[in-house]
């Protein structure tokens, strides 16, 4: 008996598992209700008495020298299993997932909007593809004006000179005058189509924002108003606006407006070529015949509206030589708006 103890502490002494599993063949092999241990204990009862203590000590620290073992290898496949969040260290930083970043011009976009925004006006929006009555004919373009020409306006449709891509977002502006009546106050985002020949500053199409308030007694005063509002809060609580007359076939009067170089403060450098303005806008009293055509008495309301170029001010507030690159989408050039969010 005590031969077989010593046996079987040396087999113990030896065991060695490859997973969690092997640990417990070994553990059903020795402690197992048909285990070696509990023969070996069943066979107790055979042993002589004046033996017993010693045998019956001996079984009893094989027993536990058995048990102590197994829970020995066991505990090295946990603490294998431990070790791999062992190596986790929580209080470091993710790995940083890179994210997209606002296209420069919708960031400007959304500025402008916003501006005006506060100041009362809603966003109206309508469709590109367009006809010629709200984009020429009732915005009082003359049928012999040159932007109806074929070299300016894309036309889609060979056999039908009505269906066109908009060339301007006022044709958004006479289709909510057409369907409401004053006070109306909207701005108008959107793409515009030009037949032009790309280069680094004219493309095929650009992005405008127009404005339009319509009400009794609105007059020139407060569209200067507005638009110094706007200009402080685009390019800085100092600038300066002026109004230099102009010409559009929608307005009358009409205006350019420049702001003073927000470069140079108006002393004069590169980007105001030594003038300290630049031009940012063009605005003007809507035509008493636009009134008419969209079914506003002019006798009764007047209004003002204004017109700019989103990739004009996005170039003179990032400072965007070549208008290519706000449509190519060539990441380095877009990653560098990330902080400009
Ligand atoms: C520019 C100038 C302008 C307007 C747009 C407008 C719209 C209606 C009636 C009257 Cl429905 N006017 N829009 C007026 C003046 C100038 O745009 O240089 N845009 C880039």
């Amino acid at each position: 008996m005590i031969e077989r103890i010593a046996a079987l502490r040396a087999e113990l002494d030896n065991i060695t598992a490859s997973d969690k599993n092997a640990v417990e063949e070994l553990r059903i092999k020795y402690l197992g209700k048909k285990g070696l241990i509990p023969a070996l204990m069943a066979d107790f009862r055979n042993v002589p008495a004046e033996s017993k203590k010693e045998v019956g000590r001996a079984v009893n620290e094989l027993k536990e020298y058995a048990q102590s073992r197994i829970s020995e290898l066991k505990e090295s496949f946990d603490s294998q299993d431990n070790e791999v969040s062992a190596d986790l260290d929580l209080t470091r930083t993710a790995t940083p997932t890179p994210c997209g970043t606002r296209h420069p011009l919708s960031l400007v976009r959304n500025e402008i909007l916003e501006i005006f925004g506060s100041m009362g006006f809603t966003i109206a929006e309508g469709p590109e593809i367009e006809d010629d009555w709200h984009v020429f004919e009732s915005l009082n373009f003359p049928p012999d004006h040159p932007a109806r020409d074929m070299q300016d306006t894309f036309f889609i449709d060979r056999e039908n000179a009505d269906v066109l891509l908009r060339t301007h977002t006022s044709s958004v502006q006479t289709r909510t005058m057409e369907h409401s009546q004053p006070p109306i106050r909207i701005v108008c985002p959107g793409r515009v189509y030009r037949n032009e020949a790309i280069s680094a500053r004219a493309h095929c199409f650009f992005h405008q924002v127009e404005g339009l308030y319509i009400d009794k007694n609105v007059s020139f005063a407060d569209l200067e108003q507005v638009l110094l509002g706007f200009a402080r809060r685009m390019f800085g609580p100092d600038t300066r606006i002026r109004l230099r007359p102009s010409y559009f076939p929608f307005t009358e009067p009409s205006a350019e407006m420049d702001i003073s170089c927000h470069i140079c403060g108006g002393k004069g450098c590169a980007l105001c070529k030594g003038t300290g303005w630049v031009e940012i806008l063009g605005c003007g009293m809507v035509d008493p015949n636009v009134l008419r055509n969209c079914g506003i008495d002019p006798e009764v309301y007047s209004g003002y509206a204004f017109g700019m170029g989103v990739e004009r001010i996005a170039n003179l507030k990032y400072k965007v030589k070549d208008l290519r690159l706000f449509s190519e989408n060539d990441v380095r050039f877009l990653n560098e708006f990330i902080s400009a969010h």
